[in-house]
């Protein structure tokens, strides 16, 4: 049994943290920058742009997401953070935005604005409603892939709640935790409905992002309610290709740079 506090040398030489917030809490500027740096992203055609991260995840193969794994929580953590590190190259203060679709808001408006408006305040189309999904990915998906992502909500009484949320934090075993966050998580994609059900595209919607970082968020706040639990020694050397990255190398999310805004600072939500 090993507690894991040092991090390797690449990983620790990160200077100041970057906040992951609400998106329901952004401010103007930041979700404008947020935007462009998604829109920069979209116009990249190589392996920096936005088709090539999406791909990762499901279709073109190799199909590398982790699901109903040991790996579900670890691998994601890895997407994101090399996807944010994309983003930032385009605008260095993007950080992904995560959804609590657990909250009153969500209760009441569903998906967030910032992802389902049309266009901008500059009247620019919004990347984050939606994304085209390369020629590849379609020709391997068969000939009922989508050419462009599409959702469809389903009502809002069924989104989970915060006791849900409570519950999940409350378990004290980290495969149940990730176990039952996972459902609650397979739960949201068929919520959101169209393209995000289906693994080979989730990824190609911007929403399937706000939506990973709110699970990584949850997994986040359960190691602070949980400082003493670990994992076991076989897991925590597992390699998460394509990610250049283990298992024990995702565990903290400081020495990878970011943290999330809420809870690290009350002055940050509703700012
Ligand atoms: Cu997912």
């Amino acid at each position: 049994m090993t507690v894991v506090t040092t991090q390797p040398a690449q990983l620790a030489t990160q200077t100041p943290l970057s906040f992951r917030k609400n998106v329901a809490v952004l401010r103007a500027d930041q979700l404008a920058a947020f935007r462009r740096a998604v829109a920069a992203s979209m116009a990249v055609s190589d392996d920096r742009g936005w088709q090539h991260w999406a791909g990762l995840h499901g279709l073109p193969l190799p199909m590398y997401c982790q699901h109903h794994t040991p790996l579900f929580l670890p691998w994601h953590r890895a997407y994101l953070y090399y996807l944010e590190l994309t983003l930032k190259e385009h605008e260095i203060t993007a950080t992904l935005p995560w959804w609590d679709w657990s909250a009153p808001l969500s209760h009441t408006e569903g998906l967030p604005a910032a992802y389902t408006a049309d266009t901008g305040p500059d009247e620019a189309p919004n990347p984050l409603a939606g994304a085209d999904i390369n020629d590849l990915a379609q020709q391997q998906g068969g000939p009922d892939s989508p050419a462009h992502t599409s959702r469809q909500p389903d009502a809002l009484n069924r989104l989970p709640t915060p006791a849900n949320v409570q519950q999940l934090l409350a378990l004290g075993d980290f495969f149940d935790f990730q176990q039952q966050l996972e459902q609650v998580h397979d739960n949201m994609h068929v919520w959101v409905g169209g393209t995000m059900q289906e693994i080979p595209f989730a990824a190609y919607d911007p929403i399937f992002f706000a939506h990973h970082a709110m699970i990584d968020r949850l997994w986040r706040l359960w190691q602070l309610r949980h400082p003493t639990a670990v994992l076991p020694d076989n897991l925590l050397n597992e390699a998460l290709p394509p990610f250049n990255i283990t298992v024990w190398q995702t565990l903290s999310v400081t020495a990878l740079g970011y943290d999330y805004a809420s809870f690290s600072s009350r002055a940050q939500v509703g700012g």
